[in-house]
């Protein structure tokens, strides 16, 4: 399968993604038609892991979406089985150094060019025997960006080869930044995110950012990222029904205040 996202995330092309947290085959089968240009499933807070990663990736295996795995840390073994589960990219979280991000690069790239170690799984089923030698140019590895300690080296981690792109995880960055959570608005935060998508702009990397909902999707698109997401199955959920019951009582849809969350 060809990977689009990754196509739009070299060339400069924008991309909207949906976030996957719950184990339900049929949620995923359900969410992954809905026409995103990727989706992520979520081993790093969202309530699956590896198992159901294993048995929900098949349910979407042949659909035209890109399917990229934030992995729970930065870590070979978390990386290369994401990987050989069928991945086409993987989101590494809490990259703070160069180091960091070099670490997140060698495990996604079979030598020369990494250090990703050869288990052929779903991946070679997938693509056949010849993905060995081109999965290095199949797949994504984008770093989230989501510390003071990340911003400061953000220079020298964008400068590692082999990254695809930043993607700025808001929630931890104003934490990151002593920041009351969620102060999206604060001027240290709207700075931090200028550095990180000039940085990107001078990498010539793709600059991403986990987006709550299609408002801040638009909103972040509009300000220069490349690609954020719009919300995830639980939010859409959430949203769905919380829109639903507010119609059916005679209230304002619109002045349900979303409980927020994931
Ligand atoms: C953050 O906001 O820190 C995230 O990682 C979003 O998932
Ligand atoms: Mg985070």
């Amino acid at each position: 399968m060809e990977n689009t996202a990754l196509r739009k995330w070299r060339s400069g092309d924008k991309s909207l993604g949906i976030w996957f947290n719950l184990p339900d085959l049929h949620v995923a089968e359900t969410l992954a038609r809905a026409g995103a240009d990727w989706i992520c499933f979520d081993l790093q807070h969202g309530l699956m892991d590896y198992s159901d990663l294993t048995r929900l990736m098949p349910a979407i295996t042949g659909l035209p979406v890109t399917p990229i795995v934030r992995v729970a840390a930065n870590q070979p073994d978390q990386i290369g089985k994401a990987l050989d589960a069928g991945a086409q990219g993987v989101i590494v979280p809490v990259v703070n150094t160069a180091e960091d991000a070099r670490a997140a690069v060698a495990a996604s790239y079979y030598p020369p060019k990494g250090q990703r170690s050869c288990g052929p799984m779903r991946d070679v089923m997938l693509e056949g025997l010849g993905y060995l030698g081109t999965a290095n140019d199949q797949v994504a590895c984008l770093l989230m960006i989501e510390t003071e300690e990340g911003l400061r080296n953000l220079e020298s981690i964008a400068a590692v080869e082999g990254v695809t792109g930043l993607f700025v995880g808001p929630m931890d960055l104003t934490y990151g930044l002593g920041l009351t959570p969620g102060d999206f608005a604060n001027a240290r935060f709207v700075d931090a995110v200028a550095t990180i998508k000039a940085t990107c702009q001078r990498h010539q990397l793709s600059c991403g950012i986990f987006g709550y909902n299609a408002e801040m999707a638009e909103k972040s698109l509009a300000d220069g990222f490349d690609f954020a997401s719009i919300g995830s199955d639980i939010s859409f959920l959430r949203d769905g029904v919380g829109r639903a019951m507010a119609i059916a009582r005679g209230e304002d849809p619109d002045g349900v205040a979303a409980r927020g969350g994931y």
